[in-house]
């Protein structure tokens, strides 16, 4: 099957039209692809590995969702690079989390694996922008500051933090900006995020607006600055390897925490050993992890990963893959809905009998909450919902079922799509392109074979 993936994604990707005719044995409009029962439908079933059940409703030009996944990842044909993704070996993770850079070390986790209501460690997905600091032997002796537009500058240690408050558990999503990334077209700039740079843990520690209340906050403060204590991937010690921030009203958000704790234990030195912020609901990016100071600001961050197109999306669209126009852009706040399929697995095999197909999975909102789930057997032609569960807290994801009637033997594609509480729908593609790819959220999509 390896062959004809790699030639039919080559084939869309330097002309689609005759992508389309090749496939489909004859050029094909979009209001009437009619491949079925001609020589075009048994290349594709072929090469999906059975009939398409819905065939008739398929949008011309769609990859199939069997062939997707994998021609991503294929190396092209001239490099003798191993087939299929590289998988992360890392003390603590599972060893089926997808390698997407190793300097610095970023790693996502298949939506097949987020199928847990809280997202284990072992699971969790991996975001780095710089080196990875060594970790302490002393987490109670990690010193903290809280400083700039305060009233009296707080420079405390780990140690005295916990002493002083009551800590608090959350189960809360922790999403990257770039989740979504691979779906531009064209390719953006950047780790290639499936669905899988989110996750969701407990988080335990301070609420990081009484920490703040606790230095007293300014009138003159409008942003906040964070730092971590991890080297840039340079070395050079004047640059730090990201400090975003967010305006003071997220800030002092009662769900925000400065989080010794993820599952119930002390943070794993790759989640940020031994305190982090956790900002949920914004580009985890606001996250910082190794966390040492946070700085009050009279104006806008202007840190490592602020300004120009970093975290940054268009606020009139722009044309995709032009050159961009910093003035035209804004920071991005809140993620947008995303729902996606954890079971079953892309690619899974039905016995020939099966007719029936329970999904599960998560979906989540940002700063909102998701009002509904829908899904799809038959492209998009029609819709059904899914049972949502409610969120455990706010920021926590929720978990969703369905069933499916499967009416005979074939190739199913199934359909997943949220709508969050404003009423905002996941889009079928991912849309306001933008050059360091942020934002995409389009439906996801899995290949089911019935026999
Ligand atoms: N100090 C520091 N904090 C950081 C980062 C980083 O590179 N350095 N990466 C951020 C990004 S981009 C994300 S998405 C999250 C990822 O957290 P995780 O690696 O624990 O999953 O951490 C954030 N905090
Ligand atoms: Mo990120």
């Amino acid at each position: 099957m390896g062959k004809i993936e790699r030639t039919v994604e080559e084939v869309y990707r330097d002309d689609p039209e005759r992508a389309d005719a090749v496939v489909f044995g004859r050029r094909t409009d979009v209001s009437r692809r009619g491949f079925l029962g001609g020589s075009g439908m048994a290349a594709m079933s072929a090469a999906v590995g059975g009939p398409i059940v819905f065939g008739a409703a398929m949008p011309a030009g769609l990859i199939p969702a069997a062939l997707a996944q994998e021609a991503k990842t294929d190396p092209p044909a001239e490099a003798p690079a191993p087939k299929g993704p590289q998988l992360l070996q890392f003390p603590g993770k599972d060893g089926n989390l997808v390698l997407l850079g190793d300097k610095p070390l970023v790693a996502e986790t298949p939506e097949q694996l987020l199928d847990d209501e809280m997202t284990p460690t072992s699971k969790f997905f991996i975001r780095n922008n710089g080196q990875i600091p060594e970790a302490t032997r002393e987490p109670d002796a990690w010193k903290l500051s809280i400083d700039g537009e305060v009233n009296k500058t707080l420079e405390l240690t780990l140690g005295e933090l916990k002493s002083k408050v009551r800590p608090v558990t959350r189960r809360m999503v922790l999403e990257c900006g770039g989740n979504g990334r691979s779906f531009f077209i064209p390719q953006a700039r950047g780790n290639q995020w499936t669905n899988g740079g989110a996750g969701c843990a407990e988080w335990t520690g301070a609420r990081l607006a009484d920490v703040i209340r606790a230095a007293g906050l300014k009138p003159s403060a409008v942003f906040s600055g964070h730092y971590g204590a991890d080297p840039h991937l340079s070395g050079d010690p004047t640059k730090s390897a990201l400090s975003r921030g967010v305006p003071i009203k997220k800030l002092m958000d009662e769900s925000n925490l400065i989080a010794w704790e993820m599952n119930g234990k002390p943070l794993e030195p790759i989640h940020g050993f031994p305190v982090r912020l956790i900002i949920p609901g914004w580009p985890g990016s606001v996250s910082a992890k190794w966390l040492t100071r946070i700085w009050l600001r009279d104006k806008p961050h202007d840190g490592q990963g602020m300004g120009g197109t970093s975290y940054r999306v268009a606020v009139k669209p722009m044309l995709p893959g032009s050159k961009a126009d910093d003035k035209n852009f804004t920071d991005l706040e809140s993620m947008p809905v995303r729902a996606i399929i954890t079971k079953p697995a892309n690619g899974t095999r039905l016995g020939a009998s099966v007719r029936e197909l329970n999904l599960r999975g998560a979906a989540w909102a940002g700063d909102y909450t998701v009002r509904a789930v829908d899904v799809s057997i038959d492209f998009g032609a029609s819709w059904q919902r899914a049972n949502v569960n409610q969120p455990k807290n706010r920021y926590d994801w929720q978990r969703w079922t369905a069933t499916l009637k499967l009416p005979s033997e074939g190739y199913y594609e199934i359909w997943s799509r949220a709508t969050d509480s404003r009423g905002i729908m996941q889009p079928h593609v991912a849309g306001n392109w933008n050059p360091q790819g942020y934002g995409a959220n389009p439906m996801h999509r899995i290949a089911i074979l019935v026999g």
